[in-house]
């Protein structure tokens, strides 16, 4: 069965500091109506990297605190400072997260065998599985098949968020480890990554559009392709409307429509304008109403 998870978002206050009530809005909006899988802590959409580290641990805090145990957690641990990735991998372990990730480390050009000292380093002391979050858009990193292989040498890396619209690569990894977990990050092109095999998908949009998301995979379980293409459309036709509104503030103005006080984003994320608010209001009535 393929899993579908929500890229958990943040709520903030004006001034940057997390609003707790409208996160713990957002993850039960997920569990009770989008019926989401799961939930992926502290990713790109959680604006993890704009956060401080006690901001990061609250997070991770409320997220299981209000999940529990009625959904699977993904808890997004990377960081540009390693001994922050080792201690957040151990924090979310003792949490109770019953599986971490790890985005490439960015910015700095490091080698690979550096990319796989890091990774080797955030599980070498928790008992916990990881899987590799890869999105070469942000970080200008991308692995290789047989860089995949050399980090998969370690048992506890155990797949990948493939944020990535490389689909070549994509059928290389999944051919060559098949018992790999390979969750997809790009929702606009869900289909022609579960046409390879994926288990399943991790995204922003599906905070609004899981249940379309849903239907698509179980259509394309059915071998109904046409039905799935059609979803996918349909799925598009959101996803290209939220980007042109400027994504982020747009999940949060959108769910805002939809009841639920989704905060905003932390500068120096866009902060929400008129003509945003506008476009979201049309983006809710044209594609979710
Ligand atoms: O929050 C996360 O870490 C994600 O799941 C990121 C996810 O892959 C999203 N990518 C980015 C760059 O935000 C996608 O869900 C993306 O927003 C969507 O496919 C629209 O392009």
């Amino acid at each position: 069965m393929k899993k579908l998870y929500s890229a958990l978002m943040t709520a903030f206050n004006d001034d940057g500091s997390i609003n707790e009530a409208g996160t713990r809005e957002m993850i039960r909006y997920n569990i009770d109506v989008n019926k989401v899988d799961g939930l992926y802590v502290g990713g790109s959409t959680g604006e993890n990297f704009n956060m401080s580290h006690e901001q990061k641990e609250q997070v991770f805090k409320i997220a299981i605190d209000e999940a529990k145990n009625d959904v699977d957690l993904i808890a997004q641990v990377g960081s540009l400072d390693l001994n922050e990735s080792k201690y957040l991998a151990k924090f979310v372990t003792d949490l109770g997260y019953p599986h971490i990730s790890a985005v490439t480390p960015f910015y700095y050009n490091y080698t690979f065998e550096q990319i796989k000292d890091y990774y080797n380093e955030i599980v070498k002391d928790v008992d916990n599985e990881l899987i590799i979050y890869s999105i070469p858009v942000l970080t200008g990193v991308s692995l290789s098949l047989d860089q995949f292989a050399e980090l998969f040498e370690n048992p506890k890396i155990i797949g990948i968020k493939y944020t990535n619209a490389d689909f070549f690569l994509l059928e290389r990894v999944r051919n060559r480890f098949p018992d790999k977990l390979i969750l997809s990050g790009f929702d606009e092109m869900l289909l022609p990554a579960l046409a390879l095999g994926v288990d399943g998908a991790i995204g922003s949009t599906y905070n609004l559009n899981a249940k379309r998301a849903k239907a698509e995979m179980n259509a394309f379980d059915a071998g109904d392709i046409d039905k799935a293409r059609q979803l996918q459309k349909d799925s598009n036709d959101l996803i290209s409307a939220l980007i042109a509104n400027d994504i982020y503030p747009s999940l949060k103005l959108v769910f805002k429509e939809l009841g639920v006080n989704a905060g905003v984003t932390k500068k120096p994320m866009a902060q929400p304008t008129s003509e945003m608010i506008a476009g979201a209001k049309k983006i809710y009535n044209d594609y979710l109403k």
